[in-house]
């Protein structure tokens, strides 16, 4: 069996230190992260999520694997962080209200900051004054939103309209993610960018903020 599917067979059983020593052996072994990342731990975690969806596994199980891919994922992040260097900009990241799922933003985080973003995480279940007054805080150029709950989703409007409230809108980039997003649901709550990947939010961010300095 490839390290690999290892890495994914351990993370679907949510063999946590298992999972971190792979992980750790694969990069040791020359492997590259995004590799490591897309074959090993994102293929164990869609594993795991059509199972949760399919009702063959449950809560449980879906909370030790998550574990076991924050774990691994702790070892890739000096790795996937390693690119750019110049400081582009600021960022404050979070999962939105009443939504507990960490690891898509986890990924945006660490994918911001490999793209040279100072990157504030604000953590999960995150309320609209907490993205705002974090925003004002630390003088961000971008507010990122994950959600994964279609009942959390509309929370991302909440931010934009307290922004709104405030005669703020105008100051940050807006950008929204997560499974259940998409590009028209983001248009019609006034974001800025809606993007399928922790990537691709990266390179959308870094260019946006650019783009913006240079107005
Ligand atoms: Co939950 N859960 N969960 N869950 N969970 C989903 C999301 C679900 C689709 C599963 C299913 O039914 N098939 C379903 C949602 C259904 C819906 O709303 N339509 C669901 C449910 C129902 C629930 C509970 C309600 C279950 C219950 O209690 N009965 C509950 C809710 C708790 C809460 O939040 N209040 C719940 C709980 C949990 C756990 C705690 C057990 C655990 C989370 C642990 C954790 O995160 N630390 C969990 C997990 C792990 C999942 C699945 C299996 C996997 C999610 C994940 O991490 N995917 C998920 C099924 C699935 O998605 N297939 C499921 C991997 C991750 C890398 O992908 O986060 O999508 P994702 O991020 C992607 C992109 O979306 C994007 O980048 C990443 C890729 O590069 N992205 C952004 C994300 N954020 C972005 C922001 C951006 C740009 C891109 O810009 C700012």
């Amino acid at each position: 069996m490839s390290i690999t599917n290892e890495i994914s067979e351990f993370l679907q059983k949510g063999r946590a230190k298992n999972v971190k020593t792979l992980v750790q052996q694969a990069l040791d072994e020359g492997m590259d992260p995004k590799v490591i990342l897309n074959e090993g731990l994102l293929s164990g975690m869609m594993i795991i999520g059509t199972k949760f969806r399919n009702n063959e596994v449950f809560v449980p199980e879906v909370l030790v694997a998550a574990r076991a891919m924050n774990m691994g994922l702790s070892v890739l992040e000096p790795k996937l962080v390693e690119v750019g260097n110049e400081p582009v900009g600021k960022a404050v990241v979070g999962t939105v209200k009443g939504d507990l799922h960490d690891i898509g933003k986890n990924l945006v985080v660490m994918m911001l900051k490999g793209a040279g973003l100072e990157v504030y995480d604000i953590g999960v279940d995150a309320d609209a004054e907490a993205f705002i007054n974090k925003a004002e805080e630390v003088g961000a150029d971008v507010i990122g939103m994950s959600a994964l709950l279609t009942t959390t989703m509309p929370n991302m409007q909440t931010v934009i309209d307290l922004l709104k409230e405030k005669g703020l809108r105008d100051k940050y980039i807006v950008m929204v993610g997560g499974a259940p997003v998409n590009e028209s649901f983001a248009e019609q709550i006034g974001a800025d960018y809606y993007t399928s990947d922790a990537a691709s939010a990266a390179e959308v961010a870094k260019q946006a903020i650019l783009a913006k300095k240079n107005a």
